[in-house]
């Protein structure tokens, strides 16, 4: 039987064939070839009266992400909020660096709306609104989720972002029930406290939306150093205009990326995160 893997725990892969869900190990031949069945994935499955199913094949993945590990989504809706914790540009441009490199549509929600102060959705939504599509919400009132469903509708959409910013209670208001548990924001550390702690898929209008674990840090960097600009949308227009053709756009001459970076036509705050990936990506190959 032919289907789809929607939540994976300890070992076990649950598949939905049909409408209906069984609850698989896989064979130990993925293991042997280093391969990891993956949420989203889409499997060939055998079943047995009184035992667990056996993940048999997986077909080929349109795309696959490590962290958080999914395959084969169409759109990744990318989560911060306005407060609590706080948004960071470079955080949320990670993200879409990663969105971009494996060739999936980010969308950028900004979520917990409601605990704006001052401007912090309108400064986001200046440096993003001409690259991806912003969506403000809260997650409190559902305010913003149909315009979410407009995107969503017919698509394998995954909610990714840092912990406690609302992606399930995003979905909850989706799903219009309280399916995905909801954590609390440490006062502490004004973070959130990893309360999702598995990928699971949920069916919405026809689409499927895919629940992920969020981070409290960050370190992912998914990019070779050519490659990086390639993945700022923004800064395409100008990578042929610098002087030099091995230019990086960090402290090169006659760079076009950084001129355009200075008279604000790109963003500031996308430049600077650009600049920080290059160097941590110069600072990984060192070692
Ligand atoms: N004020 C306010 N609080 C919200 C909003 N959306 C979610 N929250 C709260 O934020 C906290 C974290 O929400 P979750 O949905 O668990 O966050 P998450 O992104 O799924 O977190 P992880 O599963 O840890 O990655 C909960 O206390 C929610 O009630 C919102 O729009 N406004
Ligand atoms: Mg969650
Ligand atoms: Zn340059």
């Amino acid at each position: 039987m032919k289907g789809i893997i929607i939540k994976g725990i300890a070992g076990f892969y649950y598949v939905k064939c049909d409408g209906e869900i069984y609850r698989c190990r896989a064979r130990g031949v993925f293991k042997k070839k280093g391969i990891v069945p993956l949420v989203g994935d889409i499997v060939e499955i055998s079943t047995n009266e009184n035992s667990d199913g056996m993940v048999e094949k997986i077909f080929p993945r349109d795309n696959c992400f490590i962290r958080p590990p999914i395959a084969n989504i169409e759109i990744l809706a990318v989560t911060v909020s306005a407060a609590e914790p706080p948004p960071s540009t470079f955080i949320l441009d990670r993200f879409l660096v990663m969105a971009e490199k494996h060739n999936v549509r980010p969308v950028i929600c900004i979520n917990k709306k409601d605990l704006a102060k001052g401007n912090e959705i309108e400064e986001l939504r200046s440096v993003y609104k001409e690259i991806y599509p912003v969506i403000c919400l809260c997650g409190l009132t559902g305010e913003g989720t149909d315009l979410l469903k407009d995107h969503f509708t017919g698509k394998r959409v995954a909610f990714a972002g840092p912990s406690g910013v609302g992606k399930s209670t995003i979905l909850n208001r989706l799903l219009n029930e309280e399916r995905a548990k909801i954590g609390e924001i440490s006062p502490k550390t004004g973070r959130g406290k990893q309360t999702t702690r598995h990928v699971e898929i949920f069916d919405i209008n026809g689409g499927m939306v895919y629940d992920t674990p969020g981070f409290t840090s960050f370190n992912i960097l998914d990019a070779d150093e050519d490659e990086l600009s390639h993945l700022y949308p923004e800064m395409k227009e100008y990578l042929n205009k610098c002087r030099y053709d091995n230019c990086r756009h960090v402290m090169e001459p006659g760079c076009s990326v950084r001129e355009a970076a200075e008279r604000g036509i790109i963003k500031r705050s996308r430049y600077d995160s650009y600049v920080e990936q290059i160097k941590e990506i110069r600072e990984k190959k060192k070692y």
